[in-house]
C-alpha cells in the first residue's frame, strides 16, 4: 500500500446543525467515518477522527427564538444528541468538537486574522438572496420557482432577499488555483461531483459574503464589533482547532492537511471552492481529498417532518442491533450514491448475510470444534482443498477488502469478504467434517483447524464495519488484542502460538442471530 505505516490519517466528518435531533443521514456518515478510522487504525496508521456540531448562524437562532430560548440552551440539549448517537453507535472520534468552545472562537478569529492580513476582506453592502436552511447564499441564475412566489435554492429550500452591511472575501481572486485544485485527480470524489463543482468555478466565482449584522448569534469578528462571521467560515475552521491552531503544535504538524473529509454531496461547494480558498488565503495547506457521500432515503423518500417519516437512528440500532446497522448500512449502498433504506431491507440483508451465511459458520465451527478437538489446536498440515480455502480467504481479506476500503468503495470490499465466507460454508457442506466424525477423524480435525484459521481472518478482516460483534468471535477464539491488525494477516506463525497456548475453545454463543421484522413495522409496510 502506498502510504507507510504509522503514517497519520486525520479524517472529518461534517460537523452537524443541532437545530433537532439527529436523523439517519447523521448517523450514516458518523457510522463511513468510523469505519474509515476503524480501517486505518487497523493498517497501523497513526489517526486522528473528529466529529461535532455546528452551533452558529442564523438557521440556530431562529429555532431557538421559535422554542423562546437562547441559541446557546437550543445547542447544548441538541448537541448532547449528537454525542449520545455516536458513543451508541461506537463511533471511536478522538475529539467531539463544539463550535461555541473558546479554543474554536479563537482559531476562527485567527483566520479571520490571516485572511485579511492577506487583503481578502473588504467591507461593502450584501443584496442578495440566502437560505437559512442551507445557510447558503445563492446567484439569482441557480434559483428555481417553487410555489407561489416563493423562490427555491437548488437544494430545494426557500431562499430570503436580504439585505445588509458585510465583509467579503475575495474569492474571485482564487478562480484559477482552485479550478487547478479541483482538477488534481483524487482531490474531491466521487467524479460526479468533481464534475459539477468544475462547471460552477468556470462560471466565474463572485465574492463571498463572509459576515452578518442582522443578527448576533456567532464568532464575533475581530476589530469589527457589529459583525459575527458568516457561519461557515467558524464551521469549516473546526477541521483547525482541533489540532490545536493557531498554536503549532505537534498535532497541526503531523495531521494538517487533513487526509480526508467526509461530507454528504449538498455541502461540497463549501468544502470543495469556500475551504480551500480560505486555506490559501491564510497561506495553509488544503486538504488532501473531499468526498461527497449520497443521501440515505427512507423507501426511497427524503425523510421530512411533514412526511413524517424521520427516523431516530437510535432506535434502529436498538431494534436491529448496532453492528447490524453499521453493517447494512456499509453493505446496501454504493457509497458515494444515494441509497434506499427501510427496516424489511435491513432485516432482510441481515438475515442472509450476517445471521445465515457468516453467523451460522462461526456457530457451526465453534460447536464443531468445542466437541471433537477437545481443545486441542495443534499445527495442522492442509490438503489441497484446505490451501485452496484459506488463499481465497486470505485473498479476500488481507487484499480485496482493503484494496476497496482504501478507495472507499466499502460495499464492494464487504461483498468480496462475503464470497469468501461462502466459500468456507461452501467447503463446510462439501467435507462434511461430521461424516468424517466416523470414518476419518484425523481429516476432520484438518477440515475443523482450516475453518478455525479461516473464521480469524474473516472476522480480522470485518472489525471496522461491526467492531463489537468482531471482537466477540475473535475472543471466542482465543486470539489476543494484539494480534488483530491487519498486519497479523500475514502473520504465518500465529498459529503455532495459539496452539501452543492452554486456550481452548468453549461452547459457542451465536453472534448474529436471526432477526424478525418487528411486528409494528410489519403491519405497516
Ligand atoms: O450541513 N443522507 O450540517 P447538517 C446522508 N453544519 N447524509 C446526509 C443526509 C441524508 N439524508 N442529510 C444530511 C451541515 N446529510 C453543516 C456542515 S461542516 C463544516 C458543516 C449529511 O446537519 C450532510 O450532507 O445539515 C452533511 O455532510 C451532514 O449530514 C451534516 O448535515
Amino acid at each position: 500500500m502506498a502510504e507507510p505505516e504509522h503514517a497519520p490519517f486525520y479524517v472529518t466528518t461534517a460537523i452537524n446543525y443541532p437545530n433537532g435531533r439527529p436523523h439517519i443521514g447523521h448517523a450514516y456518515e458518523a457510522i463511513a467515518a468510523d469505519v474509515i478510522a476503524r480501517f486505518q487504525r487497523l493498517r497501523g496508521r497513526r489517526v486522528r477522527f473528529q466529529t461535532g456540531t455546528d452551533e452558529h448562524g442564523l438557521k440556530m437562532a431562529r429555532k431557538a427564538e421559535e422554542q423562546g430560548r437562547s441559541p446557546r440552551d437550543l445547542a447544548d440539549e441538541m448537541s448532547g444528541y449528537f454525542r449520545e448517537m455516536d458513543e451508541k453507535l461506537d463511533i471511536s472520534f478522538d475529539r467531539f468538537i463544539r463550535t461555541v468552545e473558546p479554543d474554536h472562537h479563537r482559531a476562527s478569529q485567527e483566520i479571520w486574522r490571516r485572511l485579511e492580513a492577506a487583503g481578502d476582506l473588504y467591507l461593502d453592502r450584501y443584496e442578495g438572496w440566502y437560505s437559512v436552511r442551507d445557510e447558503a447564499y445563492y446567484d439569482e441564475s441557480e434559483l428555481t420557482a417553487g410555489e407561489g412566489e416563493q423562490k427555491l435554492s437548488p437544494q430545494g429550500t426557500p431562499v430570503e432577499w436580504t439585505v445588509e452591511e458585510s465583509w467579503f472575501f475575495r474569492l474571485s481572486k482564487y478562480q484559477d488555483r482552485l479550478l487547478e485544485l479541483l482538477k488534481t485527480p483524487g482531490f474531491l470524489e466521487p467524479t460526479s461531483r468533481r464534475n459539477e463543482m468544475i462547471a460552477f468555478v468556470e462560471q466565474g466565482l463572485r465574492d463571498l459574503s463572509v459576515s452578518r449584522t442582522s443578527f448576533d448569534w456567532g464568532v464575533k469578528v475581530p476589530g469589527s464589533d457589529a459583525h459575527v462571521m458568516y457561519v461557515w467560515v467558524d464551521a469549516l475552521t473546526n477541521y483547525l482547532t482541533g489540532l490545536g491552531f493557531p498554536e503549532e503544535t505537534a498535532e497541526m504538524r503531523d495531521f494538517w492537511p487533513a487526509d480526508l473529509h467526509l461530507i454528504g454531496k449538498d455541502i461540497v461547494r463549501f468544502h470543495t471552492v469556500y475551504w480551500p480558498a480560505f486555506l490559501m488565503s491564510a497561506d495553509l495547506p488544503v486538504p488532501q481529498k473531499v468526498f461527497g457521500h449520497g443521501f440515505l432515503l427512507n423507501r426511497g423518500q427524503k425523510e421530512s417532518k411533514s412526511l413524517g417519516n424521520v427516523t431516530d437512528p437510535l432506535e434502529l440500532a436498538d431494534q436491529f442491533g448496532v453492528d447490524t446497522l453499521r453493517y447494512f448500512l456499509m453493505r446496501e449502498v454504493a457509497f458515494g450514491q444515494d441509497g434506499s433504506y427501510s427496516p424489511e431491507a435491513i432485516v432482510t440483508r441481515a438475515n442472509a448475510e450476517l445471521a445465515n451465511s457468516f453467523g451460522n459458520l462461526a456457530q457451526r465451527t465453534l460447536s464443531m470444534i468445542a466437541k471433537n478437538l477437545d481443545g486441542d489446536l495443534a499445527v495442522f498440515e492442509p490438503a489441497e482443498p484446505d490451501s485452496e480455502l484459506l488463499t481465497t480467504v486470505r485473498t479476500a481479506c488481507a487484499e480485496d477488502l482493503p484494496r476497496e476500503f482504501d478507495a472507499l468503495n466499502f460495499s464492494i470490499g464487504i461483498e468480496a469478504w462475503m464470497r469468501a465466507v461462502n466459500a468456507c460454508n461452501q467447503y463446510v457442506d462439501e467435507q462434511a467434517p461430521w461424516a468424517l466424525k466416523k470414518t476419518d477423524p484425523e481429516r476432520m480435525r484438518v477440515v475443523l483447524l482450516t475453518l478455525f484459521v479461516a473464521l480469524r481472518d474473516l472476522a480480522i478482516a470485518i472489525q471496522p464495519v461491526v467492531p463489537t460483534k468482531a471482537g466477540a468471535l475473535l475472543d471466542q477464539l482465543g486470539i489476543p488484542q494484539g494480534e488483530r491488525a491487519y498486519a497479523a494477516l500475514d502473520d504465518a506463525d500465529w498459529f503455532a502460538r495459539l496452539a501452543q497456548s492452554d486456550f481452548t475453545v468453549g461452547k459457542p454463543t451465536p453472534i448474529f442471530p436471526r432477526l424478525e421484522l418487528p411486528e409494528a413495522v410489519g403491519e405497516n409496510a
